[in-house]
């Protein structure tokens, strides 16, 4: 992925040689596997994966793959001026192993660029992230049609994860399910409490060919009071209203100012920002804070997932992963209108 475009970046920045580190996830960005160890080393001109023998040897286009052996360092060319590092990856042990390799050159921070290619995904990278949001929907339509045969969060939690991996996908993060008042942490552990009457509300997301899908559902167990049913719809108003006005708006923390105005008197159990950027990584760049200043521009791939939270009573969080070209196109379809289980 946008080698290239890396590589001339370095060369206008005079960077010899990017550094990335085993755990680095742009390691998997640019060459598109996930080796158990790597090292990736790029320079204007060229690209060498290096890795152990204990994973196999892949037939990579854009890049030398070699094996790290005994002695392999002192192949490196070590005239290289000025080294690229990923700052918000590297550890100190790392970085000081690599000072020790080149003790003549001088280190650079590539963070903020490798953060810039990611943030517009290519045609590709938003194939794979349409397919992840496809087998999300999937596993929750398929967990609706069997959700009276499961009495537990953790039950329906390992339900959906099951459906993932029958479409050869994982989870890209820990799937939460939260019955009742424990909906009322955004980020509830999921445990063996028992399903019954009340809200019960769904974050989840499969990952495919390592991209993320993200998506919250909140449906109710039992017959919902006209209450109930009034503060799902007051939210999930607010969050179709965001998606119809993201064109309109020039910034994403436009867009969650817009939704707290929506929520009116109840936009003070609106706890978290609106949402997040995603791909590789289940949070990326593009951000939402106010401080980030970041506009919403063509080919970007987030959330918008506004939620209210009482605690001690219940929570509710309507979540989508879009694409913003000219407009926001929603790639998770499965439908908002409240779905109500009789228990
Ligand atoms: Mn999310």
């Amino acid at each position: 992925m946008k080698l290239k475009q890396f590589q001339s970046y370095l060369k206008k920045q005079k960077i010899d040689l990017a550094i990335l580190n085993e755990s680095d996830v742009n390691t998997t960005y640019f060459t598109q596997i996930k080796p158990s160890y790597s090292l990736l080393l790029i320079g204007q001109r060229t690209a060498n994966l290096y890795l152990t023998k204990l994973d196999k040897i892949p037939d990579l286009k854009e890049f030398k793959v070699k094996v790290l052996e005994k002695g392999w360092e002192k192949k490196l060319n070590k005239n290289v001026k000025r080294i690229g590092l990923n700052y918000a990856s590297v550890t100190m042990n790392g970085s000081r192993r690599i000072k020790r390799l080149f003790p003549k050159a001088k280190f650079s921070d590539i963070s903020k660029q490798l953060n810039k290619l990611r943030t517009t995904k290519t045609e590709q990278e938003c194939k794979c992230i349409n397919q992840a949001c496809k087998i999300t929907d999937y596993a929750f339509s398929e967990m609706l049609k069997n959700i009276r045969k499961l009495k537990t969060e953790q039950q329906v939690a390992d339900f959906i994860d099951r459906k993932f991996k029958e479409k050869g996908a994982e989870s890209a993060f820990p799937t939460i399910v939260a019955m009742g008042k424990n909906a009322a942490v955004p980020h509830h552990l999921t445990s063996n409490q028992k399903l019954k009457r009340g809200f019960l509300l769904l974050d989840f997301g499969a990952k495919y060919k390592y991209y993320c899908a993200d998506m919250s559902r909140t449906i109710f167990l039992g017959t919902p009071k006209k209450q109930e049913i009034e503060m799902y719809n007051l939210l999930l108003n607010a969050q179709e209203q965001a998606i119809k006005e993201s064109s309109q708006v020039k910034t994403f923390f436009e867009l969650d100012q817009l939704v707290r105005k929506q929520l009116g008197k109840y936009s003070s159990h609106f706890i978290h920002s609106l949402g997040h950027g995603l791909g590789l990584e289940i949070h990326e760049s593009p951000s939402y804070i106010k401080e980030s200043k970041q506009e919403i521009k063509p080919g970007h791939v987030f959330t918008i997932e506004p939620g209210v939270y009482f605690p001690g009573k219940f929570g509710i969080r309507i979540e989508d992963t879009v694409i913003y070209n000219d407009k926001v196109k929603v790639l998770t379809k499965s439908k908002k209108e409240l779905v109500c289980v009789k228990i």
